[in-house]
């Protein structure tokens, strides 16, 4: 149980999820992912999502652009591998599927790529610990029927199948959290 004077822990334990504190190279300083313009000339028709690496004396530093991603997506930090470096999930539009841009630790990363997107919203997910087992997984809104799906993160990125939860989507406004302390979310 947690001491009253300190009801959600110490403060070094609150913020050591990477899902909470974005660091794609893990050094410890906190990362940025932005949308820009990648073609100006002669307006912006195209833009992408860019990764900005915290530097120090707190100057950030362009680092990857991040592939499969245009733009319109929706990228959400999450840890699908745990190694504590935080990785990237989204709906790739590109190819439909879900996927995920697993950090390699020097602000690069590898694409790994789960089930198709079919069927689900593009645009709205939400990542937690679905089953308390250290990674990360993808809760994603399934069409019809309306319900919440879980595709688990495996260790290496997104399993290939969704785990249906028989949670209604109804409702908006969702978040994840650990409701009853289990550490499963
Ligand atoms: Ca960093
Ligand atoms: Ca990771
Ligand atoms: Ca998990």
């Amino acid at each position: 149980m947690r001491p009253v004077a300190q009801p959600l822990g110490a403060l070094t334990e609150r913020y050591r999820s990477s899902t909470r504190r974005v660091d794609f190279n893990g050094d410890g300083r906190e990362d940025l992912l932005v949308r820009s313009c990648i073609y100006e000339y002669p307006y912006c028709d195209q833009t992408a999502w860019r990764q900005l690496l915290g530097q120090p004396g707190g100057t950030l530093a362009l680092s990857y652009d991040l592939d499969m991603a245009f733009g319109a997506e929706l990228p959400q930090p999450g840890d699908f591998n745990g190694d504590h470096l935080t990785d990237l999930v989204f709906h790739c539009l590109s190819v439909l599927q879900w996927c995920v841009a697993i950090s390699s630790g020097e602000g690069g990363y590898s694409m790994n790529y789960g089930p198709s997107g079919n069927g689900y919203l593009w645009y709205l997910y939400l990542v937690g610990d679905y089953d308390g087992d250290g990674f990360d997984d993808l809760y994603a809104m399934r069409n019809s029927p309306a319900n919440w799906e879980v595709i688990r993160g495996s260790g290496t990125g997104l399993t290939g199948s969704a785990v249906t939860t028989g949670l209604s989507t109804a409702g908006g406004g969702w978040t994840v959290t650990d409701y009853n302390g289990d550490l499963q979310q």
